[in-house]
């Protein structure tokens, strides 16, 4: 007689969420109902994603409102909407800030304040969006700066270092939906099984590559690069050294270049614009791209800094909007940046 194949333990979030809460005395679940909230509106996000080709008035580009005055929604402002929706009054945050406002989301009267702040990309790389190329939403959570406070949360509470994250995060829509991030002791990844509406644990203590054949920047904006950039671009490239040359892999979605990276190994660079104003300071945004990412990458073994060397979590940022450049990676290959760049 065929025995029955034994079955995997499958963990789902919600499970592992339990599980590490009781790991943490006096710990107030706080925070674990807030990613369950994050959680839900990731999956509603990964459903219209899915069939977005289908529904003709959430792709494009185009204005605010078609002919008959309805709103059009594009796929990053339905993302928007998904997550405010769900997180400003989930009752755990005191104020919100996202790539598609300008100023602070505050929440909303009536609704209960809690001790948390956060910061996201609600569709990331949304050049993407129309191609069915990967996208994702990236999100940075913080405690605000009393947490005692009942009062509404401020700009001040969430300008803070990448360092003080309680919390970085991603969700990439690709081949399958998968959440990735970390509390600051370890990465762990899941992914969304569509048949049960969950995420399952399928990716435990995830660790970069210390070293990486892969490089992805815009190689398009090469000509705006410092000289630094360019040498150790040209550097991975050669074959001088006696090194084979790197391979080039650029999706131009930040989650999707970086998920890549972290699980095969190698470096994404998005430098700044020396001879052109677009991006003199970098395209990426501090707060919610670049300094969750940073932290992910270190608590996977990796390292994130910008083209002038400074470690991305140490960085204050001014204001909500502020952009940096990104060098992350697997350690090796960051370090070997690191030369170029003292190399005067
Ligand atoms: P977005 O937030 O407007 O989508 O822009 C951020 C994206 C990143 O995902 C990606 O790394 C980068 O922009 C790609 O930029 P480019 O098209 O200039 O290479
Ligand atoms: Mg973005």
């Amino acid at each position: 007689m065929n025995s029955i194949p034994k079955q995997k333990k499958q963990i789902s979030l919600s499970q592992y969420i339990i599980e590490e809460q009781l790991k943490i005395p006096h710990a107030s679940g706080e925070f674990s109902a807030l990613l369950n909230h994050l959680v839900y509106a990731a999956k509603i996000v990964a459903r219209e994603v899915r069939k977005a080709g289908l529904l003709h008035d959430i792709l494009g580009s185009t204005s605010d409102t078609n002919v008959q005055g309805e709103t059009q929604m594009k796929l990053d402002q339905y993302a928007d909407g998904a997550f405010n929706n769900s997180l400003k009054i989930c009752g755990h945050l005191c104020v919100l800030a996202s790539e598609e406002h300008e100023e602070i989301i505050q929440i909303p009267n009536g609704y209960a304040m809690g001790k948390y702040t956060m910061s996201i990309d609600p569709l990331d790389g949304s050049s993407n969006i129309d191609t069915n190329v990967s996208i994702g939403t990236i999100f940075s959570i913080h405690q605000r700066l009393d947490a005692n406070s009942k009062e509404p949360g401020t700009e001040k509470d969430l300008l803070q270092r990448g360092s003080k994250q309680r919390c970085g995060g991603y969700i990439i829509y690709g081949s399958s939906t998968m959440l990735v991030f970390t509390t600051g002791k370890f990465v762990t990844g899941f992914t969304l099984d569509p048949s049960l509406g969950e995420f399952l644990l399928s990716h435990e203590n995830m660790v970069m590559p210390e070293t990486g054949n892969i490089y992805s920047t815009n190689e398009g904006n090469s000509s705006y690069w410092s000289d630094e950039v360019k040498n150790y671009i040209h550097h991975i490239k050669s074959i001088e050294s006696g090194k084979k040359p790197k391979t080039a892999r650029y999706i131009g979605s930040l989650v999707a270049d970086f998920h890549r990276n972290l699980l095969k190994g190698g470096i994404f660079l998005y430098p700044n614009d020396t001879k052109s104003s677009k991006y003199p300071n970098g395209k990426l945004r501090l707060l919610y791209e670049a300094a969750p990412m940073a932290f992910i990458a270190e608590q996977a073994g990796g390292m994130a800094v910008t083209v002038k060397g400074e470690r991305i979590l140490d960085l204050e940022p001014k204001s909500l909007h502020e952009r940096t450049t990104l060098v992350i990676g697997s350690k090796r290959e960051v370090e070997e940046f690191l030369t170029f760049i003292q190399k005067k």
